[in-house]
């Protein structure tokens, strides 16, 4: 049995073998005496199954759907075919920035089923962040990854057709924007029912759920979230989304891919690296990882904004301010312009949507790992209320601070108050 003929069904460590033990594409990796496969169940997202499944010739992930959000159970029902947007984005990513995504062997959109390479000794980022370790390359890697598949998603590098289509595909996943747009933007910002935090914020929470600035800004940011499908984004773009080593990143787990705004991907990824600066006085590590991880966060700003001009200088072959219309014309300065506004637009749309990734991970339904695991409430209490007051100030102020180092400074005084 395939699996691919067969009603759904999850696998299990028990059947694991025997239902994918026929398909070569995964015997060829993994070797063919399937019952002898060690298979492990390791998933710890919020959403799917995953395992890792050895045999006598190596070794593969197999992640698969549930027809439900495991974090909550099967009371919110979610559907299979996230594990097709998944595939799609995985496999349109490879092409567009090669080597920073895991390979995939197979995919079973009946099983909601994909076969891809396991990553070793990688471990996710969030977990080495909150360990104290760095990692040489990360923000290189990462920069590139938003500029590569940002730019090359979009009018810029598409032609109308392909684009078009790739819109389509994405403009059914529904019910995973529905999340972002409520668990994101809505949540937080009223007493939802799965909203959860830490009782020591309840003052600073009563606050920014009176004030209006607050709230007008992160709608205004849902707007862009809604209405503007400029690009194919990776979607979820968090510190548990990426996979290091001591010189490797890979970005995994595209499955909220959407058409969307350039700046969420880059936006939600430098908001995780802002938490997890203010969540470091609750895992022991100095001053200089603290920083550290700063210089991670103008370094990934840096190279995005160096790559995407790279880009729009030797690849604008898309739909969008032609080359024939530019360049070909004498008008290279036409096309610069049209890049710094282009680069401002997705810097304010960044602060914007890092402000709402910060408050929603502090009060909506998914947390961040680095703030859970702070036992002593009053010290998570502090740490988390640093990030509300850095996110809101992000969400107002996003048209009013020019500059990665300005932000970084902002931070730097938010973490000294009491
Ligand atoms: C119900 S899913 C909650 C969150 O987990 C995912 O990783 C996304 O970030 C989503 O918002
Ligand atoms: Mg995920």
């Amino acid at each position: 049995m395939t699996g691919t003929d067969q009603d759904y069904a999850p696998l299990s460590v028990e059947t694991l073998g025997a239902r994918l033990g026929g398909i070569e594409t995964i015997t060829r990796i993994v070797g063919s005496d399937s019952a002898a496969w060690q298979v492990k169940e390791v998933g710890d997202g919020n959403l799917n199954l995953v395992f890792i499944v050895k045999g006598s010739a190596g070794t593969v992930i197999v992640k698969q759907a549930l027809p439900y959000v495991r974090l909550v159970g099967d009371s919110w029902p979610l559907p299979l075919k996230r594990a097709y947007y998944e595939y799609n984005a995985l496999i349109r990513q490879a092409k567009r920035d090669p080597g920073t995504v895991p390979e995939v062997y197979h995919f079973d959109e009946t099983q909601a089923i994909i076969v891809m390479a396991f990553l070793t000794p990688h471990i996710i980022l969030r977990h080495s962040l909150m360990a104290g370790t760095r990692h040489d390359g990360l923000a290189g890697v990462l920069g590139r990854f938003c500029a590569r598949t940002l730019f090359r998603g979009s009018p810029l590098s598409m032609d109308a057709a392909r684009r078009k289509a790739d819109i389509a595909l994405f403009a059914e996943s529904v019910e995973l924007c529905d999340i972002t747009e409520t668990l994101v933007f809505s949540d937080p910002y009223f007493d939802a029912e799965r909203n959860h935090h830490t009782p020591g914020l309840d003052a600073l929470v009563a606050r920014l759920r009176a004030d209006v600035d607050l709230k007008v800004g992160a709608h205004q940011m849902k707007e862009r979230f809604l209405t503007r499908a400029e690009t194919m984004l990776h979607g979820d773009l968090h510190t548990g989304s990426i996979m290091v080593t001591a010189d490797e990143t890979k970005v995994i787990d595209p499955e909220f891919a959407l058409y969307g705004p350039m700046g969420f991907d880059i936006g939600m990824l430098l908001g995780n690296f802002w938490m997890a600066y203010f969540a470091q006085p609750g895992h022991g590590n100095d001053a200089d990882y603290q920083e550290w991880i700063l210089g991670v966060i103008a370094e990934i700003w840096d190279t995005f904004t160096t790559e995407f001009s790279h880009l729009w200088r030797t690849e604008r072959t898309g739909i969008l301010f032609e080359a024939s219309l530019f360049e070909d014309q004498g008008d290279g300065l036409g096309a610069e312009q049209a890049l710094a506004n282009k680069l401002q637009e997705i810097w304010q749309d960044t602060l914007g949507f890092a402000g709402v990734e910060m408050i929603r991970r502090t009060l909506s339904l998914a947390h961040i790992a680095e703030n859970d695991s702070i036992e002593d409430e009053a010290l998570r209490a502090q740490c988390e209320g640093r990030g509300l007051r850095l996110g809101r100030q992000l969400v107002v102020n996003r048209n009013g601070m020019d500059s990665i180092a300005v932000v970084n400074d902002l931070a730097r005084i938010i973490a000294r108050e009491k």
